[in-house]
């Protein structure tokens, strides 16, 4: 990888106030890049801002700094595989079959399936045991919002090529964030699916299993979704969330 420095760059959006004030969560989006393509990064998360289904933003946060390529981890992208199923019903089972699989409990699964089918408002991602399938983070609707991390700009082009079907931003950004989470020391498995009400395959991720897509997981207009990250038993969890938000990861 190359000694240039890298920028971090992070977006979110919300309306009627900023996130801590109470506003309603609207979009978030991170990237990392080299400094000749901050202004275009900039422009494409502005108008990931203000161009959004789940309303029109009031407040939209923009941080950028500068991080150190030295500490950049280099992953492969997740493989990619899908579910075909015929209603979000199919789609939660297909899930639960899926975690169950990679030894995620009975109760975590439930307590996973529950919160994302019921909160609107989750800004980043909520940590659970693996096993008690209690929580473990403490941030409230805040959750623990993965960055610093993106694409090889080569590498996606040539992943693009590969899977012409899956050509679009939010799968990218998808699939950078599940590969930066599977390999996080610690993670047993996500589940996500969109808090956009329009858009409604998610998917499981874990190093194991790789990138399950499952072509519904929710109906057309609900605002429910997030991300649930199952963290192993034992698992020093202000350390997972520093390497979460802060570590650079390169997709290559
Ligand atoms: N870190 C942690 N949690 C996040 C992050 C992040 N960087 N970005 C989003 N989330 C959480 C947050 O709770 C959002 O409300 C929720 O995930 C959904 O985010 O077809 O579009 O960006 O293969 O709406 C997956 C399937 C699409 C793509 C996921 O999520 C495909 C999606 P969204
Ligand atoms: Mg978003
Ligand atoms: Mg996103
Ligand atoms: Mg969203």
């Amino acid at each position: 990888m190359s000694k240039e420095p890298l920028y971090s760059l992070r977006m979110r959006a919300a309306q009627g106030g900023a996130h801590e004030e109470g506003g309603l969560h609207i979009s978030g989006g991170e990237r990392l890049g080299f400094r000749d393509e901050i202004e275009a990064l900039v422009s494409g998360l502005l108008r990931k801002a203000l161009q959004h289904s789940r309303g029109d933003a009031d407040f939209i946060n923009l941080t950028i700094e500068k991080v150190e390529p030295a500490s950049c981890r280099v992953l492969s992208p997740l493989p990619v595989s899908t579910y075909e199923v015929a209603d979000a019903e199919e789609g939660r089972r297909q899930a639960a079959v899926l975690l169950r699989e990679l030894s995620v409990s009975e109760q975590a699964i439930r307590n996973a399936l529950c919160l994302l089918g019921s909160v609107n408002n989750l800004r980043g991602a909520v940590l659970l045991d693996s096993r008690s399938g209690e929580r473990l983070d403490t941030r409230g609707e805040r959750g623990i919002r993965v960055s610093r991390m993106d694409w090889d700009r080569e590498r996606y082009l040539y992943w693009q090529n590969q899977h012409p079907l899956f050509g679009s931003p939010r799968i990218a950004e998808a699939i950078a964030l599940a590969t930066k989470v599977a390999y996080a020391p610690g993670t047993v498995a996500e589940l996500c699916w969109s808090d956009d009400p329009e858009y409604v395959t998610g998917y499981v991720g874990s190093r194991r299993s790789g990138y399950c897509r499952i072509t519904r997981l929710k109906e057309q207009g609900d605002f429910s979704g997030g991300r649930v990250f199952f963290v192993e038993p034992g698992t020093f969890i202000s350390e997972y969330i520093v390497h979460l938000e802060r570590t650079p990861v390169w997709i290559g």
